[in-house]
């Protein structure tokens, strides 16, 4: 896949003051690899701050991605859920301000929802693959950190983790860069799939 990424940068954490464009939003546990992710799908080593402590984005971030020969999109970092420390109210908090992100927005083509390959989903997987069919978005499931395992036991979890959530996983990683490929496609043609049906 040869996509021209022409120029990315930090705009803000409201969509308030953002011209509308297609956007793409990146959910997941806290310290599942979000941040490496946009990251690594942009070729940038330190757009996103990345973190070895738990729970270091508590905002909605918005990167705005330009592209040689096609629309700009934004990427959107979403908030970690479900660190362990986090007391009930920034738990509260956390829900909050995704809640009120998804009431925005009106231009959502696609959500990335991450998990650690070697983790198996939770609840809060399964809230969250609910929540995105409820509000009508496509889900990619994308099982993150799989440079930490050898490709037979990497097979077997992703079939754990597609049996489990009834969607087959994307293994990739920030490091190597396994996957990457595959989630620039599904972003590509999410983005025509809605001009489409468009009126
Ligand atoms: N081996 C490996 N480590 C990764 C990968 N992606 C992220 N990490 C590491 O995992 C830790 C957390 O990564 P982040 O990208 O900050 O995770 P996050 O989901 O943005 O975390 P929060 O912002 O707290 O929600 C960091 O130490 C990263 O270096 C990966 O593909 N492979
Ligand atoms: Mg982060």
């Amino acid at each position: 896949m040869n996509i021209k990424i022409a120029d990315t940068r930090f705009v803000g954490t409201a969509h308030d003051s953002l011209m509308p464009l297609d956007e793409v939003a990146f959910a997941g546990r806290s310290n599942v690899g979000k941040s490496s992710l946009i990251n690594a799908l942009l070729k940038r080593k330190r757009l996103v701050k990345t973190s070895k402590q738990p729970g270091k984005t508590r905002n909605v971030n918005f990167f705005r991605v330009d592209l040689v020969g096609l629309p700009s999109l934004y990427m959107v970092d979403l908030p970690g859920y479900g660190y362990a420390k986090v007391s009930k109210k920034a738990r509260e908090e956390w829900a909050h301000v995704i809640n009120s992100y998804l009431e925005k927005t009106r231009d959502l083509k696609l959500v990335f929802l991450l998990l650690d390959i070697r983790r198996d989903p939770r609840d809060e997987e399964f809230y969250a693959v609910a929540m995105a069919k409820d509000i009508g978005v496509p889900c990619i499931l994308v099982a993150t950190k799989a440079d930490k395992l050898s490709a037979s036991i990497r097979r077997n979890r992703l079939l754990a983790i597609g049996r489990a959530l009834g969607i087959q996983p994307v293994a990739c990683s920030a490091l190597t860069g396994m996957g990457l490929d595959t989630l620039w496609k599904a972003i590509l043609f999410s983005r025509l799939k809605k001009t489409d049906t468009s009126e």
